[in-house]
Order: C-alpha cells, then structure tokens, then sequence
C-alpha cells in the first residue's frame, strides 16, 4: 500500500477545528466523532448532560483537535465513486458511519449526490430491505453502506431475505483493516478481520480489494454475478484507509467493462424430453414459482400455457401469471396437483412441499400430495447454484426430468420443444381442456367473490373487506402493491385483477419479519419515476421491527399508501402456541401471552405523523374506510406518503 501520510481525512479534520466544541454534548457520544460534528458552529454555553460524561468522551469532546495536515492528490474514494458510476445504479442506501466516511464524501462531492443518491436509513436492516422491494419493480441493483460490523449484524437478516428471494443487491462494508493505523476505541470495536465472513453463508461473492484497481475490477466483478442468475446480493468489504489515500497514479487505473452475463439455458435434449412429456399429458399442472424474473417471464409462461392449454398454479414470489387469464387456476392447485400426471416445476424454492403434505400434528405427517405415477419436471438455477449451510434449498426432491437451468431463459427453447412435439390431432382434445379450465376459472372467481361477502359488514374489519375497499379506491390509478398479501389470505390476488409485472412482487423470500415496511419503501421508490400509485398491506408486527423507514419514506418524498392490517399482534405465532397447549391438553392463561401487541395499543397514526406522514385511523367501522382511504389516495397523489390504520381484530 502506498505510504498514507498525508491523509485525506484532514479536510474532515479542517472543519473540526473550526469547531468551537462546547462542553459534553452528549454522555453516550460515539466516539467516531459524529456527535463533534454535529456540534454547533459558534461557541455557546455548556449545557448540563443528563448523565456525566466518562473521561473518554469528555476528551473527545473537549480536546481541540490536531493541526492539519495539508490535503494532497486524489482521494482513492473519488475513483471508486466514478466506478459505481459505470453501472446503472440510482441510489445509495445507508445508515452513516465513519468506516465509510471517505467513500461517502466522494459520492456527495465528487459524484454530486446523484446516480446513486444518498438515502438516509435508520437501520441496515431497513437499507437492506429497501434494496430488495427496489429490485423487484426496477429490476436493477441499489448500493448499500454498512458499518462493517455492526451495520452489516443489523444488515444480515435482510440480506438473507434477499438471497433467498434471489434479489440481487450490492453491498459495502466499511471496516479499518490495519490495528497499526486505525484509530482507537470505538472504530478498533467496529472493526474485524474479515467483516465477510458473517454473511458468507447467504451471499453470491465477497471480495476484500486491497488496491483501487482491485476495487474497480472486484465491484464490477460483483455487480455482475450479482445480475446473473440466480441473482443474488454481494458484498465487498473496504477498507477505510483505501478509501481515503490519494490515488498513485490516476492514468494506471482503468475500469472494466461491464457486459452482462447470458443467463443460462436447459439442456436442449432435456427440453425436448419434457415438451414430449407436456405434450402427451392428460393432465399437465404448470407451478410457477420464482420464473418471472424479468417482465418478459410472464408473457412466455402464458404462451406456454396456452399452448398447452395447461393450467398454472403461481407460488406468488413473482407475479408468474395474469390473475385474469384463464389459465390461472392458483385457487384450484391442490386439486389439480393431486389429478396431475405431469407437473412442470418452474424456478420451485419447494418442490418436495409442491408435491408432499406436511401436517403439524405432532408426528410430523408427510404423505403425497400426487397421484403414482406422475410425471415431475424441474427447470431451476438451484440446480447449478446454492450453498451448504442455510436450508433455504428445502427438502430433496426426485424429479424425472431434472433441468439445471435459469427458467425464463429456457422458456423459449421449451416452447418451441412444444410446438414441435404437438401433434395435430391433439389440437381437439386440448381445445376441450381449455374450455374446462375458462369455466372452472369462472366457478373459481364466483366463488372467491361471495366467500368475500362473509362477514362483509363485521368490526373490526375483515380482511376480504380491507382488500375490496382498497381496490375500489385504486382501481383507476395505474397501481402497484408492493407487499405480499400472505397476511390477509391473499385476498388481494383473489380479488384484483393483476397483469403486470409491478402489481404483485411476492415476499420477503427467508420470511424473516421486518420486510415487509422497508420493502414497501424500496418498492415504492421505484415507481416513483412512472408515476404508478404504490399501496402496501401493512401489517403490525412487521412494522414495529424498525419503524424509522417511515421517516425515510417522508424525508425522501416517497409516494405510498400504507393500510395496515393492524390485528393487534404476532396472529401467525397465535395458533403455533395454542397448538402446543392443545397438543399438550391444558389451557393456556389469560389467553395469548408473548404474542400480542397491546396494553399499550400503538397508535399507528401518531406514529406516522410523528415521522412526517398524512395519517388517519384506527378504522374499526368498515364503512368509514372509503372515505378515508379516498383522502388518503388524494395526499398519495401528490407524491407525499399516507398511512391508515384499519383494526382487523379487536383489541
Ligand atoms: C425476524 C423474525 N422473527 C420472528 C419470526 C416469527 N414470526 C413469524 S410470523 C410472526 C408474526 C408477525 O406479525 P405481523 O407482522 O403482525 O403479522 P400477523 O402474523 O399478525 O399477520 C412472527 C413473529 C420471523 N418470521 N422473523
Ligand atoms: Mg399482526
């Protein structure tokens, strides 16, 4: 490394000492002198501390700093912001922190705040999430900062999310590598050897660049195995002294190119091996899970399909298939998974869950879900790619065609297998099987639509009348939902009629609660540009894990409307301790303990308002939720986001 005296830093230095510091700021001051800089500019009178500082933050706080050193060259951080800016990425996610300080100066400076733009997050795991619900409508990366420790221990449960949601995000940690030169106390605790090793498990690659040539080839390196599927986060730590040593010599360092990788196809025997299949069925199920990876997915599954006339059962952690279409028969897949004699597995997270039952009964029954005999294909990039320790892969699965191979890219190759492999005189019996499916489709959405009338006027509000009246107020909006509708039985995909790509981006992948608010965020911020009306289904506990994005949200003016779905408490993790006292046979006291939210209610309104939000509720009477919903729509429109709190259980 070169030699690092001067320091960059001593511009930072520079403005601290134009600092009069008066007295002990703050009694549990971080002393990576964030609290120095935050101190104001004329000298005033020290202020009583709520507590007495310790001797250390009282130097830190008081003690004038060193003269400073002349500032020398080019920072490494300058070039390192102008390759970030060979990539098509928009924003930059991030809570602040010292060990990326001089990487954070460039992108303000010498990159102008713009393509990436700072977002200022209050939780990594917040950054992190915001990143995952951004890809899935912008289907492009966002940067992410974290303090190579503690930030990235924040960070990890999103990033797992994220891999098992195969979202691709680029990711930063700070870290002060060399213990000679690194500052002492609170940067030495926020340092490690190797920060990587932490979300080594649950990211595609890491790398530790040494040099400023090393980080251009290392983040373009990344950026693309990042974009290649099975798209996947990355990470590279970075070292803060690289960031902040002037550049040797600017005309020796050069910037790969980034051409994006092909993604990879099936096999084209195999292909051809389960057209043969398909073709010959009876009784051909589609499942479609994580196939939609770009926009194009869904018009070739439909023409898959419709080819075939074969229906489509959608795992929803993409929209896979129009809602509309005929062919969309997601409300009959038990059924038709148990008639089926071919099943076309297409990018399953579960296929053994697909085809098995569990049940929770204490003896962890496990039977078929398919009839003998059945026919099973798989197309999946797990096939190529996945990692030991985490079991996101689930349970093995035999299948009888077994395609290693990125689904939306082979779905070309398999239609044309298809066309080839149709006989002309199956046209007849495949008519026949298309006009079962439009009225089964039919029956399917009557049914759907009464059993939405149950209990139409209860309060608190059902959740059928939660999805209904939000859909009446955003139907003529070109609308997206930016949260899964798992929570309220997937009303929302039974109701609305959903054909792009947008209007439905699936959950948080690992099921890890604190995605969905973030994620809403991230979601939203991305179709900002095309002025789409972004709404998400908000439940509580989720909500609660780091609220601080709602301030975000209003900071940065991002359009959204929250609904949530306040029910008061962990509901899902109700019945699994209920479940236990059942099985156990004794009651449990006082009713659920450890899984509710009450005494004291949140009052998710004030709450929301407290951080810059239009915010109405709680709304316990069904009919009051159109009108106020209708205003909340209205501030949407004006590209400011509006939450309304809606009691979907009592108190
Ligand atoms: C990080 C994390 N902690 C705990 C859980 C276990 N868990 C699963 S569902 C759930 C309840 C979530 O509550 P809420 O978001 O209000 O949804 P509800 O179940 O009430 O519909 C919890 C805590 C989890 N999945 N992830
Ligand atoms: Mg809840």
């Amino acid at each position: 490394m070169p030699d690092k005296s001067p320091r960059l830093a001593v511009s930072r230095r520079k403005f601290l000492g134009t600092v009069a510091v008066a007295g002990a700021a703050s009694a549990v001051g971080d002393l990576d002198n964030k609290a120095l800089a935050a101190a104001p500019a004329k000298a005033e009178p020290a202020k009583p501390s709520a507590l007495p500082p310790s001797a250390k933050v009282a130097a830190a706080e008081t003690s004038a700093p060193d003269a400073q050193a002349p500032v020398m060259g080019t920072p490494n951080s300058d070039f390192m912001v102008d390759v970030i800016k060979t990539l098509d990425i928009d924003y930059v996610a991030a809570n602040p922190a010292n060990s990326f300080r001089g990487l954070h100066e460039s992108l303000l400076t010498h990159g102008g705040n713009k393509k990436p733009e700072f977002l200022t997050c209050m939780h990594e795991e917040s950054s992190v999430a915001m990143a995952h619900g951004y890809f899935k409508v912008a289907g492009k990366p966002m940067l992410v900062l974290c303090h190579g420790t503690v930030g990235l221990q924040h960070a990890s449960m999103a990033v797992y999310n994220a891999w098992c949601d195969q979202v691709p995000i680029v990711i930063i940690g700070g870290n002060d590598l060399d213990a000679s030169k690194r500052p002492p106390f609170v940067p030495t605790y926020h340092s490690a050897q190797d920060i990587g090793a932490l979300l080594r498990d649950f990211v595609k690659w890491d790398d530790m660049p040494v040099s400023a040539q090393h980080f251009a080839e290392s983040f373009v390196r990344a950026y693309k195995l990042s974009m290649t599927p099975p798209y996947e986060p990355v990470l590279l730590s970075l070292d803060s002294d690289l960031q902040e040593e002037p550049i040797e010599n600017r005309d020796k360092l050069t910037i790969p190119r980034y051409v994006p990788t092909s993604p990879p196809q099936g096999d084209s025997n195999a292909v051809r091996e389960a057209a043969r299949l398909l073709v010959q069925a009876e009784n051909p199920v589609i499942v479609a899970d994580r196939l939609a990876r770009t926009p194009a997915g869904m018009g070739l599954l439909v023409e898959l399909a419709e080819l075939l006339n074969a229906p489509v059962v959608d795992r929803r952690s993409r929209l896979n298939m129009p809602t509309t279409h005929y062919l969309h028969q997601t409300g009959r897949g038990k059924v038709l998974v148990h008639n089926a004699d071919v099943i076309l597995g297409l990018e399953l997270s579960d296929f053994y869950g697909t085809v098995n039952t569990y049940i929770d009964n204490g003896e962890n029954t496990r039977h078929p879900k398919t009839k003998p005999g059945v026919k099973l294909i798989s197309i999946s990039s797990r096939d190529y790619y996945l990692k030991s320790n985490y079991q996101d892969f689930q349970r093995f699965q035999s299948v009888d065609v077994s395609i290693a191979g990125d689904a939306e890219a082979t779905m070309p190759a398999l239609i044309e297998a298809v066309k080839k492999a149709l006989p002309a005189d199956r046209k007849a019996a495949l008519e026949k099987r298309g006009e079962a499916m439009r009225k089964a489709w039919s029956a399917t959405r009557a049914r759907t639509l009464q059993a939405a009338t149950y209990a139409w006027d209860a309060s608190p509000v059902s959740t059928a009348r939660l999805a209904s009246e939000v859909w009446a107020q955003i139907k003529d909006e070109d609308w997206s939902l930016v949260s899964s509708d798992r929570m309220i039985s997937s009303w929302a995909s039974r109701l609305w009629p959903m054909e792009k790509h947008y209007q439905f981006i699936g959950g948080p992948g690992g099921f890890g609660i604190g995605y969905g608010s973030p994620a809403a965020v991230g979601a939203a911020l991305a179709n900002r540009p095309h002025g789409r009306f972004s709404v998400n289904i908000q439940t509580d506990g989720d909500m609660m894990y780091a609220p601080g994005v709602l301030w975000t949200a209003a900071h940065h003016r991002i359009p959204l409307l929250n609904v949530m779905h306040n029910n008061h408490g962990y509901h899902q993790e109700v019945m699994h301790v209920q479940r236990m006292a059942d099985r156990r046979n004794r009651p449990l006291p006082d009713g659920p303990i450890g899984t509710q939210i009450n005494g004291p209610n949140i009052d998710y309104a004030k709450l929301a308002q407290s951080m810059g939000w239009w915010a109405s509720g709680p709304i316990t009477d069904p009919k009051d939720l159109a009108p106020t919903l209708k205003r909340a729509v209205e501030v949407v429109k004006t590209g400011e986001p509006a939450l309304v709190d809606v009691y979907t259980q009592p108190r």
